[in-house]
Order: C-alpha cells, then sequence, then structure tokens
C-alpha cells in the first residue's frame, strides 16, 4: 500500500462525468496522487490516432521517480485496477467474489442503459426507455436491496467497508436519478438500501469536496451542453449523468 500510495495517476478523458466518472470517485476517495487530464474536443480529432481503440478513458500510472509503470485503456477495467490498488475490491477471495456479483449487476445495468437507452432515438425511445425501467431497472434495484439487507443493511454490499461495488452503484444510481419517473422506480420507499450506499459514497471526504470542485463543475456543464439535449426528460437539477 506505501509504494501504491507513492505512485501519481492521470486520467486521460473528456470534459464530461460519463465513463470517467467510477475512476474519478475511486482516486478521490482514495485520496492519491491524481490528475484529471482534460481531452478538449476540439483537439480530439489530431488526438484519436494516438490512443490505443481510438477512445477515452486511459489511465497512465506513474511511479515515485515518474517513470511510467502502465499506461491503458478500457473505463471497466481501469475501475478494477484502481479499486484493487487502494483496497476497494475486498481483503480476501470471498469478499472479492461477493464483491465482483454485486458489481456485475450494476455494471449490466449501466451498460443497458448507455447502450440501449441512450443510443436509441425518437418514438423508439419511449419503449425502450419504458422496458428499461420495467425490466432492467426494477431488477436492479430489487437485486441489490436484497444483497445490502442479507449484508446488514449498513450501506455496503460487503462486510463493513467502501468498495467498488458501492462506489460503482453510487454513482449510477446518481445518473437513474434524473429519470423522469425516478421516484417510482428509485424512490426512498422502492430502494432505501441503494440510497444508504449512495448517501454514504457521496459523504466519503475526497469524494465530497471532489463533488463540490470546479472540475466536476465544469464536467456537469459540459454534460448540460453537449449530453443532455439529446437525451429528452433527463433532469440534471435531480442528477449528474454519469454516463
Ligand atoms: N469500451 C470503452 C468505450 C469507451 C468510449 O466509448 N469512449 C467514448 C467516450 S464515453 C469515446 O472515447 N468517444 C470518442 C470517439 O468515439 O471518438 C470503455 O469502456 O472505456
Amino acid at each position: 500500500m506505501t509504494t501504491k500510495k507513492n505512485s501519481s495517476y492521470e486520467l486521460h478523458y473528456f470534459p464530461i462525468h460519463g465513463r470517467g466518472a467510477t475512476s474519478r470517485a475511486i482516486l478521490s476517495i482514495a485520496k492519491v496522487n491524481w490528475k484529471d487530464r482534460i481531452q478538449s474536443f476540439e483537439a480530439w480529432p489530431q488526438d484519436k490516432p494516438n490512443t490505443p481503440f481510438g477512445l477515452l478513458p486511459i489511465l497512465t500510472v506513474r511511479d515515485s521517480q515518474g517513470k511510467m509503470t502502465h499506461t491503458f485503456p478500457e473505463a471497466e477495467v481501469i475501475e478494477s485496477f484502481l479499486a484493487k490498488e487502494f483496497g476497494f475490491f475486498g481483503s480476501n477471495a470471498e469478499e472479492e467474489l461477493e464483491i465482483s456479483i454485486a458489481l456485475s449487476l450494476t455494471t449490466m445495468v449501466y451498460n443497458v442503459w448507455v447502450f440501449h437507452v441512450l443510443h436509441s432515438l425518437g418514438p423508439v425511445r419511449e419503449q425502450v426507455l419504458r422496458s428499461f425501467q420495467e425490466f432492467s431497472l426494477k431488477h436492479w434495484v430489487q437485486s441489490c436491496e436484497k444483497l445490502l439487507k442479507a449484508n446488514g443493511s449498513n450501506g455496503h454490499f460487503v462486510g463493513e467497508r467502501t468498495s467498488l461495488a458501492d462506489i460503482k452503484a453510487a454513482v449510477v444510481l446518481d445518473t437513474f436519478s434524473g429519470l423522469k419517473d425516478s421516484a417510482m422506480y428509485l424512490g426512498e420507499d422502492i430502494a432505501p438500501e441503494l440510497r444508504k450506499v449512495k448517501q454514504l459514497v457521496d459523504k466519503t471526504p475526497g469524494y465530497e469536496a471532489y463533488r463540490k470542485s470546479s472540475a466536476f463543475q465544469e464536467q456537469d456543464e459540459t454534460t448540460r451542453q453537449r449530453v443532455v439535449p439529446w437525451i429528452e426528460g433527463f433532469d440534471m437539477t435531480r442528477a449528474h449523468l454519469f454516463a
């Protein structure tokens, strides 16, 4: 852990929350030496060919001497790598398995949202959104509530410590809170355990501070300008769009 604390981390991503949100949350909760490397949209056509798959985010890790030890893409791989670096992936194989199960539920619902709901347009969108809410979202909430109750209703999926399962669920719940019908699917009466997870994660000192930072507010603003206009009915006064 000491050597990890001496490393530095740079997250290369656009000035939106999107697929950088969970990694930024992990890095700020871990309170390590990290920075955002913000990719401007204007320079992206020139920079894109220099990335492994023409996509962001990319994480770069340097040791205490500033020597690069890793640089790699893929948001979920980055999130798992960081969670393991900082002790958010359990302390034994059993905990890691339980965290992976909860994480899989959240990754699934998030990807259905991104690849089905966000990508659907026009009259089809209303139907896709309804089916997402009725099946994927309901299933996610019910499954999470069950796991969280089984763990003692303490605001954590596994044991008594914050894990990647908690952080990812908090980030994803934040996004879904902006849905027009969020009260029907995510209200206090329906998702009390998930709401507890989000409250705990959001109150973690490093993350609470990051959420108030100018960087985070800029991500909100860019999201409001560039992403929300093509998502009908999404309310950013209730949520941050982490997609
Ligand atoms: N599988 C990749 C997908 C990354 C991705 O789609 N990134 C988008 C932003 S969220 C991107 O870089 N878009 C720029 C482009 O398509 O040129 C991951 O999970 O990291």
